[in-house]
């Protein structure tokens, strides 16, 4: 299709929503693209593009897909659910199957309330943990994201364990003030923080696995630490699982590394590529929420049937552990095919279950300082050799390649076999 085409339909789209894209990191900036992908279709692990082009999908929508794009019986079950109707804003039987099946895997969770994105769970899990400890501050840790909640989107100040400031105007200071930053993985900060703040704090709140300054482990004993300290200080350990959830283990971060968060947070994943995200904990805690109790939160989607079809088509098939030992050995086999494919070439893989990514940095990456010192201008530089090729990598260095059952051996050896092929040059 004319190059001019595609000038038009993004002129369009810059003339007609916010830098052309409903969410910033699709404008594909930060990888040296003037132009984002429009989709035309997706299937399996590949996507094709409004011109008609067929790229090699490791971004598969930030998470949500474990069996690809337009999974059959996925697709099926929301047909099949929308001809019975697509929203009723009243209890349907699918809201309650699907409860059923967070709470029967994730660890933690005796009870849940579903809503519609992971955002949304977030904010109101920290509502909620403020409600149950009559507490305001949180500790966050810098280069987590838990979505775009004014009191989570803050930045460190200087110092370990500081203040939050906000991370975006818009944000009031006095929202950020009971907001402290510290420093993933650093147990020091973090215990800082709670012996300066710890009276008046009401959680804490982590990425288990990080996903999103790349993807970064949790230090041995991190997230012990972090539960030690809440134990400590009164303050209830939140777990935002939203990438992580079902992903890393079907009981999530919290069922591999068997720490037990107080909250926890979910989506993609869960919601089977359809906008749906839940929270849940202990029934106690999950009792303070209207209209069982008096902690207001609500939604005029939230359990939507479509949503709920498309979850439980996904997480039921997750019942069957030869799932994630498949999605191990194809991680593990992308991770060893891009270690090698980097040898020497200033370049570290990390990688936990079905999450992984490329630094283009030497390693260890443990905090987002160390993510941060990436060479982005090389990323981008090897986004675009890849997409040349037909591959899409994420298009920001601080993402993950998120692996599915779609992506067989052909794919990962194309991949790796494509990056290899930049070191070299
Ligand atoms: P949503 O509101 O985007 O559904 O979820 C927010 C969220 C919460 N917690 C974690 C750990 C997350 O990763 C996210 C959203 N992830 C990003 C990508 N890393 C979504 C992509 C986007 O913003 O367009």
């Amino acid at each position: 299709m004319a190059v001019g085409t595609r000038s038009e339909l993004y002129r369009r789209a810059l003339a007609l929503i916010p830098g052309g894209v409903n969410s910033p990191v699709r404008a594909m900036r930060a990888v040296g693209l003037d132009e984002p992908l429009f989709v035309r279709s997706g299937s399996g692990a590949y996507l094709e593009d409004a011109h008609g082009e067929r790229y090699l999908d490791w971004v598969l929508s930030w998470g949500p897909l474990l069996f690809g794009h337009a999974d059959p019986e996925t697709v099926a079950a929301v047909i099949e659910a929308a001809r019975d109707g697509t929203t009723f804003g009243a209890s349907t039987e699918r809201e309650v199957e699907l409860a059923a099946e967070l709470v029967a895997a994730v660890p933690s969770l005796e009870q849940v309330r579903l809503v519609s994105s992971g955002t949304e769970a977030a904010m109101s899990t920290i509502r909620l943990a403020r409600a149950a400890t009559r507490r305001d501050r949180i500790v966050k840790f810098s280069g987590c994201y838990h979505g775009h909640v004014d009191a989570l989107l803050a930045s460190a100040g200087s110092g370990l364990a500081t203040l939050g400031i906000p991370a975006s105007p818009g944000v009031p200071t006095a929202v950020t003030a009971d907001t402290i930053v510290c420093p993933f993985n650093d147990v020091d900060a973090a215990a800082a923080a709670v012996a300066r703040y710890g009276e008046g704090l009401a959680c804490i709140v982590v990425e288990p696995v990080a996903g999103n300054m790349g993807v970064v482990p949790p230090a041995p004993g991190f997230l012990e630490a972090l539960r030690r300290l809440c134990d400590a200080a009164g303050a209830l350990l939140v777990f935002d699982e939203v990438i992580t959830g079902f992903r890393v283990a079907r009981g999530g971060a919290q069922e591999r590394y068997g720490v037990l968060p107080d909250l926890t947070i979910l989506g993609k994943l869960v919601g089977g590529g359809l906008p749906l995200a839940a929270f849940g904990g202990r029934a106690e805690l999950m009792e303070r929420l209207a209209p069982a109790g008096d902690v207001y939160q609500a939604g005029t989607l939230s359990g939507n049937p479509l949503a709920t079809a498309a979850g439980l088509s996904v997480l039921r098939r997750l019942r069957d552990p030869a799932v994630y030992a498949e999605l191990e050995r194809r991680g593990a086999r992308l991770e060893a095919g891009l270690a090698a494919a980097t040898e020497g070439a200033g370049a570290c893989v990390q990688r936990v279950g079905a999450m992984a990514t490329l630094f283009l940095r030497e390693g260890p990456v443990e905090r987002y300082e160390d993510a941060m010192r990436s060479d982005t201008e090389r990323y981008g530089a090897l986004f675009r050799h890849l997409l040349e090729r037909g591959i899409y990598l994420a298009p920001s260095q601080f993402e993950a390649m998120f692996v599915s059952l779609a992506h067989g051996d052909e794919e990962i050896e194309r991949t790796v076999d494509a990056v290899a092929g930049f070191f070299a040059d």
